[in-house]
């Protein structure tokens, strides 16, 4: 009886919570906009790292389909053929040499069709061989803690936006926006090295398909390059105390340039082109400043090239 009333109390509040969600008409918009609202489906992916984690989803997907509908087919024929109208007396066979050899051999088969691509891919994300720039990320009770170690002394903490803070008008989101979001590049390689200052946190952004632990102690690295310029948030994963599921993580991924203009409004530096770096970024460089004669800035191809990487 009494676990009926639970029952019964629980259907009437998620169907209360339901209602109210429709009848605001912001949280209801704002759900809409974002699509958050019965989106069951993974995040749309912006970088390649993401890409190939759906990809590799997807390909599971027929895989367990496949298996689940062969398996679903043996029941039934077990079911329609040997019960006990159908089959009244039992076979007493109890060793079948092939088939015992196929239902080892095949499973074996099987997962090994699923490693090869998913240990290609596991080695896909853990590392960049050119990471083009650093964000090292702090994980701390309860906010993250970023710093640009290659443009200055770029470092800044980020909070939640409270819940009274809020401004729609900004687009901020609840319990997902923060008062610093991140700035990053789109389309460079972006190595991320993560710790954190106390307890074990995780930094994890679903659609640029990275997810890594945040440990005291140790400083774990990962990357990804972001295809789309867009904000992008993700959440702490590893239950790090009471306020563990408020220390969003905002991603604002912008141009080049704009990132650029960002750096140098927060006091940072840019990094001077390596010896190694081509004609590219030297030249590039070297524009910005302003060691290059007006004449000289118009024209050469790889400018041009640059200019529109830049605006894809
Ligand atoms: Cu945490």
């Amino acid at each position: 009886m009494v676990i009926m009333l639970k029952k019964i109390i629980a259907t009437f509040g998620l169907a209360a919570l339901f209602t109210v969600t429709l009848m605001n008409p912001s949280l209801a918009q704002e759900a809409v906009e974002n699509s958050l609202f019965w989106d069951y489906l993974m995040q749309d992916a912006a970088s390649p790292s993401a890409e190939r984690i759906h990809e590799f989803h997807n390909m599971l997907v027929y895989i367990i389909t496949g298996i689940t509908l062969f398996v679903l087919l043996l029941l039934i024929i077990v079911v329609l053929r040997f019960n006990k109208r159908a089959n009244p007396t039992p076979s007493k066979t109890s060793h079948n040499v092939l088939l015992e050899v196929l239902w080892t051999a095949l499973p074996v088969v099987i997962l090994i069709i699923i490693a090869i691509p998913s240990f290609k891919l596991l080695y896909y994300v853990d590392r960049t061989e050119n990471p083009e720039m650093t964000l090292k990320v702090t994980g701390y009770q309860w906010y993250w803690g970023y710093e640009y170690p290659e443009h200055g002394d770029i470092n800044f903490m980020s909070y939640m936006v409270q819940d009274e803070d809020i401004d729609t008008e900004k687009g901020q989101l609840r319990l997902l926006s923060t008062d610093n979001p991140v700035v990053l590049p789109v389309n460079k390689n972006i190595q991320i090295d993560i710790t954190a200052a106390d307890v074990l946190h995780s930094w994890a952004v679903p659609a640029l398909g990275v997810k890594k632990d945040a440990v005291p102690g140790r400083l774990n690295s990962t990357w990804f390059r972001i295809t789309e310029p867009g904000t992008y948030y993700g959440q702490c994963s590893e239950l790090c105390g009471k306020d563990h599921a408020y220390m969003p993580i905002e991603i604002k991924a912008v141009s080049q340039e704009e990132f650029e203009e960002w750096v140098l409004a927060q006091g940072g530096t840019l990094p001077e082109p390596s010896p190694a770096a081509d004609n590219h970024s030297e030249s590039t460089d070297s524009i910005e400043n302003g060691d290059v004669p007006e004449s000289n800035i118009e024209q050469t191809p790889e400018e041009a090239d640059t200019e529109s990487e830049g605006d894809e």
